[in-house]
């Protein structure tokens, strides 16, 4: 394969359309459709007792006001279980309108259809909804206490309870020479895209189908889910992705309520909206109605000998799943099994709950439960160095999977229900890189210096990997046209990432024409219907390898083409900017476009290639114009289905100054190593670390999810969800190792996760090494680094054995007891 294009930094096809204007996001259509806007619901967990819509009906302009009753069939089933599992044991699903009892605020009680969005809300502001409060369960402790059921037919909340273990954690534990325990937690946070959700459906009354325009990761999933729900045939469904304004998870959910009651409606409604109904979200039902991640309780019992070295690691985490599970139990599966990132934990067992709680649905969020786990990860290793007076790096590197090792199985089942097998990676060099980007053993002079000037400053790193390109397939389609222009589709989707750019480097490079001639549609069924979705870091590896696949389909077509009309051997041509030529005789050559004009027995084409082609006389006459295993036009689809997912990797390190005054934390330096193998597009991929890393120092520092004990979200706009701008996120300071994959045809990895995964983990290091005292709990902001401060002098949080980077007598540490290692001082650290 010619490497012109792959690892080149070019400039993203699409930025020209989208920073001009030029974008077509959910909203810039479907302007004379019908607008819907909902009644949602005002308590976290209420009976709905009786629904008055006279007074809505009286405003003029609606056109219809729907509640649970109006639906039937299966729209008046509840919404899909998308990734059922064994160990999910008391799955829930909302309808997709109330049916007699709500369970978070936000949750669709009413849909009212106007002549435009005003009327709507208008008339949904006069729609009554008599509720018969119940009491609310939110928050992780409330869920465990079980003193109130968000469902009552679900005992302790319970949603779900896994254990994944490999050999004899209590043993290897009751063995080591030291143990340490831990618990910490994780606040609540979410993707929060600039674009919120929306849908756009138009019924064809002549064609009896509909067309269903949604701000999704997954259009081909959207369809089979509306298909089903409003019993129409598959083929009468189109479903596409327009450009999509951020997903960063939260758009995978399908369908989402609004998905299926705007098209159900839109068919339904037909004669009254021949343009169609439309809603597109706005912020604060962003915020109450789409979905959350990251709340967790972790406790970490870990076994270590004097070196560092894990000998048993067990970990309980609490989880909380929201008030529904339509996506299964994959965010605590992830965190349980990538908790272990790039380490050999010894035996290991990890059991989770997740839980039901009366607040908004979690579902995967860039990191996707990997945030978590590396957060317990990573504590325990800086845990361990510091109760061992040993060097953070140092503890890591002696506990990494050698390169030498891959793959390695860790034992355990991944997301995919796949064993966990790492693939490729070499830890030992990515640190060794990380160190010296960030200058690890330089920091202490720094230090110094920065104390004599009045400073505290602090270094912290993490590491983590990360699976990507999980499976179980994606598609490509690519078609040589007569112009020579090549149109390529994949059924996944974009929001933001660069595939119209990426996939077409690797089309250029495979097919051997430009890159500008090459152009990519993705996430319409309409060019490519089989298609899984844009998550898990998986385009580059899924739709890559299936393009690349589908491209030397087309190579071997062309060829061989080629060579009948040049009576060349298809293995003495090589195509070079869109011609096939003879190696060696450059002047005996043939454009693609001819050749594409020569694939169809039919010989149409109404452009220059057309006069072209006349002069070439192919295929034997003494067969069908069509042969058995042939088919017209100079195409060609291929799928790529990987055994198993690939595992990226990185390492963050950051250093941070705390002022001693007011606690605020600035971060100074924020460097990564990131190992996703090949780069396709190193620009891209550094653009995808950094908006990453932003959404990590944003969700260590500023960003959570603030309930009141009613499930009430005080902080549900952007005027009080503390979202970062840029003057708060640090440069990024990128390098990159390439260890390429061993499973699939290009050797890549996924990126488009990595920049946020350790982000609290390496925050949570650094300003436990410039303050001195444990740091068990993230998000953290000014005000509780300042009161942990003065717990810390009242001798109730435990400060590091090490002053500022120095091991020291820890018993001339205020506030610290060698027993204890727990901000409640109920874990013996047993030393034995
Ligand atoms: N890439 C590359 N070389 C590699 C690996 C990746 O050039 N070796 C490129 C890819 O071709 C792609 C980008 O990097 O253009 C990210 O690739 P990949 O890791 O395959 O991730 P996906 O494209 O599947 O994107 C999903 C991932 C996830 S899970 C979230 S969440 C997320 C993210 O991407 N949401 C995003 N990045 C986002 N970026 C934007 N702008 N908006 C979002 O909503």
């Amino acid at each position: 394969m010619s490497t012109a294009m792959f690892g080149a930094p070019v400039r993203r096809h699409e930025d020209a359309r989208l920073l001009t204007g030029a974008g077509r996001y959910l909203d810039d259509l479907g302007h004379r459709a019908l607008a819907a806007a909902f009644v949602r619901s005002p308590h976290a967990h209420a009976r709905v007792s009786d629904i008055d819509v006279t007074a809505a009906a009286e405003v003029d302009g609606v056109v219809a006001i729907f509640t649970y009753e109006d639906l039937t069939g299966r729209m008046a089933e509840p919404l899909p279980l998308l990734i059922p599992h064994p160990a999910l044991h008391a799955p829930r699903t909302a309808y997709p309108l109330a049916r007699g009892e709500v369970n978070h605020v936000g949750e669709p009680v009413v849909m009212v259809v106007a002549r435009d969005r005003y009327l709507a809300e208008d008339a949904a502001a006069r729609v009554v909804v008599s509720y018969d409060p119940l009491p609310a369960v939110v928050g992780l402790p409330a869920a465990r206490s079980a003193r109130h059921a968000v469902h009552p037919d679900v005992p302790d909340n319970v949603a779900a309870h896994l254990v994944q273990a490999v050999g004899e954690v209590d043993t290897a534990i009751a063995a080591a020479p030291h143990v340490l325990e831990l618990d910490l937690e994780i606040e609540r946070s979410a993707s929060t895209p600039l674009e919120g959700k929306g849908v756009y459906a138009r019924w064809n009354s002549d064609e009896g189908s509909l067309r269903v325009y949604t701000s999704t990761q997954a259009s081909t999933s959207v369809r089979a889910a509306v298909a089903a729900k409003l019993g129409l045939p598959l083929v009468k469904v189109d479903c596409i992705a327009p450009d999509v304004g951020g997903g960063f998870g939260v758009k995978i959910v399908h369908p989402w309520p609004e998905e299926v009651l705007v098209a159900w409606a839109a068919q339904r409604l037909a004669a009254l909206a021949p343009e169609g109904i439309k809603w597109t979200e706005d912020r604060w039902e962003h915020f109450v109605s789409s979905a959350h991640e990251r709340g967790q309780l972790q406790h970490v019992r870990v076994g270590f000998d004097s070196d560092g070295r894990l000998l048993g690691l067990d970990v309980t985490i609490w989880h909380d799943n929201g008030a529904y599970t339509p996506y299964g139990i994959i965010v605590p599966i992830i965190t349980s099994t990538q908790l272990l990132g790039p380490y050999k934990p010894g035996a290991y067992r990890c059991e989770f709950f997740s839980l039901y709680t009366n607040t908004v649905i979690v579902t995967p969020y860039r990191g996707a439960g990997r945030p978590q786990g590396v957060f317990a990860m990573e504590r325990t290793m800086d845990a361990i160095a510091d109760h061992l007076g040993l060097d953070r790096a140092e503890v890591r590197a002696v506990n990494f999977i050698a390169a030498e090792e891959m793959p390695y199985d860790q034992g355990l089942i991944f997301q995919d229900g796949r064993p966990l097998i790492y693939d490729s990676g070499d830890f030992a060099a990515t640190l060794d890189k990380l160190k010296a980007l960030v200058g690890w053993s330089d920091f202490q002079a720094y230090r110094e210096q920065a104390r004599a000037a009045g400073r505290r400053v602090g270094i912290g790193l993490a590491c983590y990997v990360e699976g990507t390109g999980v499976g179980p397939y994606e598609g490509g389609h690519v078609q040589v046209e007569t112009s020579g222009k090549v149109m390529v589709a994949t059924g996944l989707t974009s929001q933001g990432q660069g595939h119209q750019t990426v996939l077409a480097q690797i089309v250029a490079d495979e097919l051997g024409v430009d890159f500008d001639d090459v152009e990519v549609t993705t996430g319409d069924t309409r060019r490519f219907g089989y298609a899984v979705g844009t998550f898990a870091s998986r385009a580059a590896v899924m739709s890559g390898n299936a393009v690349a696949l589908a491209a030397r389909k087309v190579r071997q077509k062309a060829l061989r083409i080629a060579g009948e009309a040049l009576e060349a051997d298809p293995s003495d041509l090589e195509i070079v900017s869109g011609v096939v030529r003879v190696k060696g005789a450059p002047a005996s050559a043939i454009p693609l476009s001819t050749v594409a004009v020569l694939s169809n027995p039919l010989r149409y084409a109404f452009d220059e290639a057309a006069k072209a082609a006349t002069q070439f006389a192919v295929g034997d006459t003494s067969k069908p114009p069509v042969a058995e295993d042939d088919e017209p036009g100079l195409e060609a689809r291929d799928f790529y289905s990987p055994t198993q997912s690939t595992f990226a990797n990185g390492m963050h390190a950051v250093i941070v100054e705390t002022d001693p005054d007011t606690a605020e934390v600035r971060v100074l330096r924020y460097c990564v190593v990131h190992d996703c193998g090949p780069l396709i597009n190193p620009m891209i991929v550094e653009g995808q670390v950094h908006g990453g890393v932003a959404q990590g120092v944003a969700g260590a520092l500023y960003e959570r999810m603030v309930y009141d004990d009613a499930g009430q979200l005080l902080n549900a706009s952007f005027m009080d969800f503390l979202m970062p701008y840029a003057s708060e996120i640090p440069t990024v300071e990128i390098d990159h190792l390439e260890t390429p994959s061993p499973l699939n045809p290009l050797g890549i990895k996924g990126a488009g996760e990595a920049g946020v995964i350790p982000g609290s983990a390496v925050i949570a290091s650094a300003i436990e090494d410039a303050e001195g005292f444990v740091i068990r709990r993230m998000p953290i902001s000014p005000s509780e680094l300042f009161e942990l401060r003065a717990s810390y002098a009242a001798g109730r949080v435990p400060g590091l054995r090490r002053t500022s980077g120095e091991r020291t007598d820890p018993r001339t540490r205020p506030g610290h007891s060698p027993d204890n290692d727990s901000p409640d001082n109920d874990s013996p650290d047993k030393e034995t």
